[in-house]
């Protein structure tokens, strides 16, 4: 069974979104996600200009193959980019082999470990109440565990908060659904650690007040604090026993974990803008994370990731795949089938999309009882509609970034 086909599908139903399409002499198709938010050309671009042309005429069922040639034959190794690409390739040739087979992919990764997948939702407000409106939302959708995030007074705009957004032209939009603007420029955010490390505590405090003890809750730091400030949210946060602080420091300083994990139990997730198992190395051998945030899409498809997972396995640290809009349909599918597959799942993230990118592309997923589950069609049970898509170009869009009151530049 050979390539003969490869397509670079590039869609903006509800946000961008860019996908690969494989399809076999013998009539077969396969997609990978390889949506980097905000930077989707230039992975459009390195796979139509530099894998397409490799992938004609290979053997469609040699992924790890095909998965070692284009990660070392480029010499330039890891990144998003390239591993955004790599991902799509394995992803679409996982899709054909277990649409060969006849069975869903979880399947082929060893069968279900478990009935369904926790997943999490975003509850977000500018405040206490909007917060408490959001979270009883969430619930009444059947989420069983939710992430809380919420405005500090003072910042005009924070992540993750949809009401607290006061930029001109994107007042009050649904924040989470699409962090990148559709604008010729990023919007421009503020933040300030101290205020917002000041005003956090209190808001758990309340949450678990009104909602009690057993609901997970989790919470995404989004990379801003310095070591020793993390060490104290995490200390901070421990009554309230969070199932997770998410991206507490940049993440690309390993060590500062270390510093961080010395001062609290509160459990750490890290990882969404990794891309390679060596961005874990430490963290793993270390243990001083508990939870893997990689999604398949930005860490070269489900070939790479279960290795990092199972990897992680040997250490008790568990799956937290990355899941918010801007991972596709097909990205998510994907995590969906290696999650129900692994011992060491640990929950996923989970946000819908919207109406019109479920009108692009088709799935089969199935969302009951606060679980997911990625459905028994053969391969990873989603249909991109290309006539849909054609309907939606791509449209210019940028992340937000952060600026401090005194003008410098932040993390975001
Ligand atoms: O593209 C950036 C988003 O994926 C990111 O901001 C979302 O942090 C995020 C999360 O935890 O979902
Ligand atoms: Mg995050």
């Amino acid at each position: 069974m050979k390539i003969d086909r490869a397509e670079v599908i590039v869609t903006s139903p509800d946000r961008n979104f860019v996908t690969l399409k494989l399809t076999t002499d013998d009539g077969l198709t396969g997609l990978g996600d390889a949506t980097l938010n905000g930077r989707e050309l230039a992975v459009v671009s390195y796979l139509a200009d530099h894998v397409v042309p490799l992938l004609i005429g290979r053997d469609a069922h040699a992924i790890e193959d095909t998965w070692q040639f284009l990660y070392r034959s480029a010499y330039w190794r890891r990144g998003p980019v390239t591993m955004a690409a790599i991902a799509a390739v394995d992803v679409a040739l996982w899709d054909i082999k277990a649409k060969a087979a006849g069975m869903p992919l979880y399947q082929l990764l060893g069968g279900a470990s478990r009935t369904g997948l926790l997943a999490y939702g975003h509850a977000s407000g500018k405040d206490v109440p909007e917060l408490f409106d959001s979270v009883r939302s969430h619930l009444e959708q059947g989420y069983k565990a939710i992430r809380i995030q919420t405005g500090v007074p003072g910042l005009r705009a924070i992540y993750g908060v949809a009401s607290n957004v006061t930029v001109a032209g994107n007042e009050g939009k649904r924040y989470d659904h699409e962090p990148a603007q559709r604008a010729p420029l990023p919007v421009e955010e503020d933040w300030d650690t101290r205020a917002y490390l000041t005003h956090l505590p209190g808001v758990f405090e309340a949450v678990r007040s009104e909602f009690g003890p057993d609901i997970p809750l989790l919470h995404d730091g989004h990379h801003r604090m310095t070591p020793i400030q993390a060490a104290r949210l995490g200390k901070a946060l421990e009554p309230y026993d969070l199932f997770w602080l998410e991206d507490c420091t940049p993440a690309e300083n390993q060590d500062a974990l270390r510093l961080v994990r010395q001062h609290t139990t509160t459990p750490l997730a890290i990882g969404e803008v990794f891309n390679t198992v060596w961005d874990y190395q430490t963290l793993i051998t270390e243990q001083l994370i508990d939870y893997v945030r990689s999604a398949v899409t930005h860490t070269g498809g489900i070939s790479a990731l279960r290795k990092i997972l199972d990897f992680a396995a040997q250490y008790q640290i568990k799956s937290g795949m990355h899941g918010p809009t801007d991972i596709s349909p097909v990205g998510m599918a994907a995590a969906m089938h290696l999650g129900l597959a692994i011992h060491n799942f640990g929950i996923q993230e989970y946000m819908k999309h919207g109406a019109l990118t479920d009108s692009v592309f088709q799935q089969s997923f199935t969302w009951s009882d606060g679980l997911l589950h990625p459905g028994d069609k053969p391969g990873i049970g989603v249909e991109l509609d290309t006539d849909e898509a054609g309907k939606y170009p791509y449209q210019t869009a940028y992340l937000p970034y952060n600026r401090l009151a005194d003008g410098t530049v932040h993390d975001w």
